[in-house]
């Protein structure tokens, strides 16, 4: 065989191997420097994820530990932040004998200022509880999701009913106007649940609120509007 073929063959051979490889999630998808513990543990899923070794060059963020399980799919990878580390954008490398075979961007936020000297909820509040699937359905266009096997059926008590996160932000003055100064939502995560996922005690994504309630950037709107 000609060499020049013999070194296409190679390439896509390569090339294929290292499609093979994708991460699925990560999580959580992003951190922040300055936080008082230091440690932070990736979640990374993917398809013989567990086969890669990380690796990264971040001043003041290193690796400390990598814990694999009997799954393949999953690998745990505990970074160490120093205080020394400045907000910005490192890449994860995950190597395949000692070759690189996927990358990913992996964001540190600078922390919001006075962050932990926030003043959190103490004897002085009233807090009104929500099951958002209940309370107000702020969006039709979310009661039923391709991706999430249970819809809504307002005539059956087990069902979803459609309530959701922009129900609840639209409402947030009629809260407010009955002398309550803060609000507890039940789980709003995504439960992929067959029947029954209305209360969100049966979550399959603890990274993501349920597109049927809406999105984590609507759940972040919603929370500041609610202390606005
Ligand atoms: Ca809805």
């Amino acid at each position: 065989m000609k060499k020049w073929l013999i070194a296409i063959l190679l390439g896509l051979f390569a090339a294929g191997a290292q499609a093979a490889y994708r991460i699925e999630h990560l999580e959580p998808a992003s951190w922040w420097v300055g936080m008082k513990n230091s440690r932070l543990q990736l979640l990374v899923h993917g398809v013989a994820i567990a086969e890669l070794e990380p690796a990264l060059a971040y001043p003041g963020v290193s690796i400390v530990r990598v814990t694999r399980t009997e799954n393949p799919n999953y690998l745990f990878i505990d970074l160490a932040i120093g205080t020394e580390a400045q907000a910005g954008t490192l890449t994860l490398d995950f190597r395949r004998k000692k070759k690189s075979v996927l990358r990913h961007q992996y964001r540190l936020d600078p922390r919001t200022p006075d962050s932990a000297t926030r003043h959190g909820f103490d004897a002085a509040d009233a807090i009104y509880l929500v099951m958002p699937d209940r309370f107000a359905n702020g969006d039709p266009g979310n009661d039923r999701r391709e991706n999430l096997v249970e819809g809504v059926d307002p005539s059956d008590p087990n069902a979803r009913h459609g309530g959701d996160l922009q129900g609840i932000r639209d409402r947030l003055n009629y809260i407010a106007g009955l002398g309550f100064t803060q609000l507890w939502l039940n789980p709003v995560f995504r439960s992929n649940q067959p029947r029954g996922s209305y209360h969100g005690y049966a979550i399959t994504d603890f990274y993501r609120v349920d597109d049927r309630l809406g999105d984590n950037a609507l759940y972040r709107s919603m929370s500041q509007d609610a202390k606005g």
